[in-house]
């Protein structure tokens, strides 16, 4: 398939979930390539979503960025240009281009829209330059730039697992495996104060637990597989929760806290729920929202209790999503 230098306006438009990973990709292989030094296993999100379009057009004298209608420089539009400039080079385009994407939740605050938000732009850019590649490969392109993103092309559950020189990324189970929600206590509508890319490389570099986090990583990343496989929700639950709370035990000890005082109060309740016979599990990423596991059947009821938590904005329920697709595109 030839490139489009030289042609008119040209856009695509996609639709993205993020997904919210049970074993935690935290932790990137020294050297080039963004690879992650260990394995993760995720769920995209069916209630939340990113859109994206890209329009190469010849008439730019740069690439442009908004994210929910704001202008963007610096390190976000760089890393959008990243993306943009491998489909360039790949079909011999010169135009640049403009991004318009929205996100239905809050940016940059642990609700993983760098997943939905990378996966998004680049199934984007790859289309509105007239490429095309397999999945495998617009999943590498987004890796390059943010790991977790290359789990949102892949629908229900996904797998990202490092290998020499890059990951691999495939899905684990389909949408209907196994019937649980996932609800997200959102409890700011602030950006968070570190990102994942710097909480991580910091905890890498002087974290006293890192190593121990790196190989029990692996080994609870196995466990969760398999416990995904089995259908055993409430041990694929209960791993989870370990897996996530390991996580911040490695960044707590250098005195980076994702967590906020609300957050605590919702893990706090979750384990309220365990205790009176509830299947809830909790987990939590790189910001202080919770997201909250429990069977499909136990959805409302958890809903409302973790909707009274004070505190806690709102509550977001999913389910496992589809993955990130092409929703329009042709001549601008
Ligand atoms: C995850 N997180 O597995 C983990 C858990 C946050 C905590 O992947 O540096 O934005 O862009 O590759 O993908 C968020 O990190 O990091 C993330 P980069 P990314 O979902």
């Amino acid at each position: 398939v030839s490139g489009s230098s030289g042609a008119g306006a040209r856009f695509a438009e996609v639709v993205s979930h993020p997904n919210i990973a049970l074993a935690k990709y935290w932790g990137k292989r020294p050297g080039d390539g963004n690879v992650p030094a260990t394995p993760s296993l995720s769920v995209t999100l069916s209630g939340l979503s990113t859109k994206t379009r890209v329009t190469f057009d010849p008439k730019l004298a740069h690439d442009e960025l908004t994210i929910g209608g704001r202008s963007m420089s610096g390190a976000p539009l760089a890393r959008a240009t990243e993306i943009l400039d491998a489909a360039r080079k790949a079909a011999s385009c010169t135009q640049f281009a403009r991004v318009e994407s929205q996100n239905d939740f809050p940016t940059a605050s642990g609700l993983a829209s760098s997943a939905s938000g990378f996966s998004a732009l680049a199934l984007a850019a790859v289309r509105a330059a007239r490429l095309d590649w397999d999945v495998a490969k617009v999943a590498e392109l987004a890796r390059r730039t943010s790991a977790s993103a290359a789990r949102s092309f892949y629908s229900g559950f996904a797998e990202l697992v490092p290998e020499e020189s890059a990951a691999r990324v495939a899905q684990v189970a389909p949408k209907d495996h196994l019937a649980l929600s996932v609800l997200a206590c959102v409890v700011t509508e602030d950006e968070k104060a570190v990102s994942s890319s710097d909480g991580m490389r910091k905890v890498a570099a002087e974290s006293p637990f890192y190593d121990a986090w790196v190989s029990f990583a692996a080994r609870s990343f196995a466990d969760i597989r398999a416990a995904l496989l089995a259908k055993d929700f409430e041990k694929l639950g209960a791993l989870s929760e370990r897996n996530a709370l390991a996580m911040h035990a490695t960044a707590q000890a250098i005195g980076v806290f994702y967590m906020q005082p609300t957050s605590l109060a919702v893990l706090e309740e979750v384990r309220r729920l365990r205790a009176r016979g509830t299947l809830a599990f909790a987990t939590m990423d790189a910001g202080p929202h919770v997201k909250v596991l429990v069977p499909r059947a136990s959805k409302d009821a958890v809903v409302a209790t973790l909707g009274a938590v004070p505190g806690v904005l709102r509550v977001i329920a999913s389910e496992p999503g589809d993955a990130a697709r092409v929703v329009a595109e042709g001549d601008a």
